[in-house]
């Protein structure tokens, strides 16, 4: 009887251990889904860009492949110190860290793990006509909230378990030195 009640008592210790450690979860993480790797092509004419809309969330990997349609054209990507130069015809593209200077490689793609949650401009960074300021895309980074709450959850529901387990084990000593 004691310990029937005594095991209830434990369930709700292991609930509530799953509920905190979800909010708990939820509140440290900053996205929705596993991270992710993500291949798009972005293609760049005058003047916009296809997608002009980037959504990923935080912890995911963009794989970029840049191609231009017509003219030559940039693609500065803000806060992650990325910029490109697209020639059209070619499959590869010139790719620099605006923060090491001009050091232009070529390149078929472009590695940007998204560290860093907000939104981020992309941009044209190669005069390409009347309207070049004006060639601009968006890139959206989320926080991961319900996958960090998930893991949360799993890690709140395991200590809770242990914690469970750990007391039954004690009591379940007691009882057999009693014997
Ligand atoms: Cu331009």
């Amino acid at each position: 009887m004691f310990f029937k009640r005594f095991i209830i008592k434990k369930f709700w210790i292991v609930v509530a251990a799953t509920i905190v450690g979800a909010l708990a979860g939820g509140l440290a993480g900053s996205g929705t889904e596993a991270p992710a790797s993500k291949n798009i092509t972005i293609k760049a004419r005058q003047y916009a860009y296809d997608p002009p809309k980037i959504i990923a969330n935080k912890g995911d990997t963009l794989l970029l492949e840049l191609a231009s349609l017509d003219v030559v054209h940039g693609f500065y990507l803000e806060g992650y110190d990325v910029d490109a130069e697209i020639h059209p015809g070619i499959n590869t593209f010139k790719i620099r860290k605006p923060s090491e200077g001009y050091n232009w490689e070529t390149a078929d793609v472009i590695t940007v793990i998204l560290t860093r949650r907000g939104k981020f401009r992309y941009r044209c960074s190669h005069t390409c006509g009347t309207m070049h300021p004006f060639m601009q895309g968006e890139l959206i980074v989320k926080p991961n909230t319900p996958y960090h709450a998930g893991l949360g959850g799993i890690a709140g529901f395991a200590i809770g378990l242990f914690m469970m387990m750990g007391i039954s084990s004690k009591e379940l000593k007691v009882v057999t030195a009693g014997k």
